[in-house]
């Protein structure tokens, strides 16, 4: 059991969480520069207006990489950087910014990952509709040629969407996230479809305007399934569980395959058209061809799962967690066999290589009387979640790993107070600190390179 040959190291992060420079040199707002300044969004009232100030910074943060021995880097554009409006007008210093951070990525041989899409709807589309307009389908088209045109000369692997399960569920669901709206669920599936056909769209510009061949897939979340024993029943709930469309509307975002299925396999799972039919758009051949636009790769953030087991029903059910479970500062529990069986599932179902494009932990990370941070249970978390990733290697192609995340960063509305860096960032002084972790994951890195 081993890692491929060649297999990518990374750490990742986004750009609202870290680049701060929220009005600066002509970057237009996007919806969390405005969700936060709205009462009661977020902890304590903090904003990403500074964040890790990475836009002034991020020549020092690259070095950092560099000296942790990185090979990728998987970060994301600003939309409103580059197009202050969303569309129409090319902000020259925006694309500047991520052309130099390219230009230093490639000086240290760090391979750049783009994510298109996380989270930064530009507020001028916000008040056109965003995502409950179709024209956002041809404005996050025209994006993605933009980024196309001007990068892929030096950068050739792209995710067009993090999470959509994230920002459908919480920006529009229950609204904990920017733009903090609760849609009627359909309105929640009219935004699932031009979703969807915003990544296809995507991707058909990307290849189009590309100076060179290209990888290209998406990166979303949801929680892992593992089974309780390895007995076959046991590994088939788990699997039919993964799978599976939660009953609730209020949870429905939360599944893998009414995002994946339509994208990876051209069609949607029968439970999700069964379970949703009175709600449900209407998808054309057309939308379907565009929305399964083919793709290279498959991106998963994986944090964490339930263990599953077949019930005396013969369906799957959920085992509870014993008391003392272990679970991280952010009150996620720690499930380290989920990053074999996700890889496992995901790849036997999608067949594409498997990029895990986020996993980390929140952490209570202080700095210690030695000027330390001596964060042991991160370096105790990376160890068993790895080894499952080592493990699976052989059963699924797995091609990279994005540690979440490089710095302690901006928490969405949880703002500065969970801390998922392996690099201790002082907010006051954006002092920059490695952690315990950091040597230890450069270690891990060179052991197995
Ligand atoms: C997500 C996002 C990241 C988070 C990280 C910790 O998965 O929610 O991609 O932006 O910060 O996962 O929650």
């Amino acid at each position: 059991m081993a890692y491929q040959k060649d297999f990518i190291w990374g750490c990742a992060t986004s750009s609202y969480q870290i680049e701060g420079g929220y009005n600066a040199d002509g970057k237009g707002l996007n919806i969390w520069d405005v969700f936060c300044k709205e009462e009661n969004r977020v902890f304590e009232g903090h904003t990403g207006d500074v964040a890790c100030d990475h836009y002034h910074k991020y020549k020092e943060d690259v070095k950092l990489m560099a000296d942790l021995g990185l090979k990728a880097y998987r970060f994301s554009i600003n939309w409103a950087r580059v197009l202050p409006n969303g569309y129409g007008k090319v902000n020259e210093a925006g694309i500047k910014f991520y052309s130099d951070l390219i230009d230093c990525l490639l000086e240290y041989n760090i391979t750049p990952f783009i994510t298109l899409y996380h989270w930064e709807l530009p507020y001028e589309l916000h008040k056109r509709g965003g995502w409950m307009n179709p024209d956002i389908v041809e404005w996050f088209g025209d994006y993605a040629a933009l980024i196309s045109d001007r990068f892929s000369d030096r950068a050739t692997n792209f995710f067009t969407l993090n999470e959509p399960q994230c920002f459908i569920g919480l920006g529009y669901n229950t609204g904990e996230h920017a733009p903090g709206l609760k849609a009627p669920i359909r309105d929640q599936l009219i935004m699932h479809q031009n979703v969807l056909k915003a990544h296809g769209r995507a991707v058909q510009k990307l290849r189009e305007y590309a100076h060179n061949p290209l990888q290209i897939g998406i990166a979303p979340t949801g929680s892992m399934c593992y089974p309780a024993s390895t007995s076959k029943e046991d590994i088939d709930a788990a699997r039919t569980a993964l799978f599976d469309i939660p009953a609730s509307i209020n949870e429905w975002t939360w599944n893998v395959s009414a995002w994946s299925d339509p994208i990876m396999l051209g069609s949607f799972p029968d439970q999700f058209l069964k379970q949703f039919e009175q709600y449900l758009p209407h998808y054309t051949e057309a939308d379907m061809k565009l929305i399964s636009e083919p793709t290279d790769i498959y991106g998963q953030n994986i944090y964490n799962g339930k263990e599953i087991r077949m019930g005396k029903d013969h369906t799957p059910e959920t085992v509870e967690r014993r008391p003392g479970f272990p679970m991280t500062s952010n009150n996620w529990p720690i499930t380290p066999e989920s990053l074999y069986w996700g890889p496992y599932f995901l790849y036997e179902r999608y067949k594409k290589p498997i990029y895990i494009t986020e996993n980390g932990i929140a952490a209570p990370d202080f700095i210690s009387k030695d000027g330390s941070i001596h964060d042991g249970g991160r370096i105790n978390f990376l160890d068993q979640y790895l080894s499952r990733l080592e493990k699976v290697s052989d059963k699924a192609d797995v091609r990279g790993y994005f540690q979440w995340s490089l710095l302690d960063n901006f928490e969405w509305n949880f703002g500065y107070r969970d801390r998922f860096g392996i690099v201790y960032v002082d907010f006051e002084t954006q002092e920059r600190t490695l952690k315990d972790s950091a040597l230890w994951y450069k270690e891990y890195i060179s052991y197995h390179s």
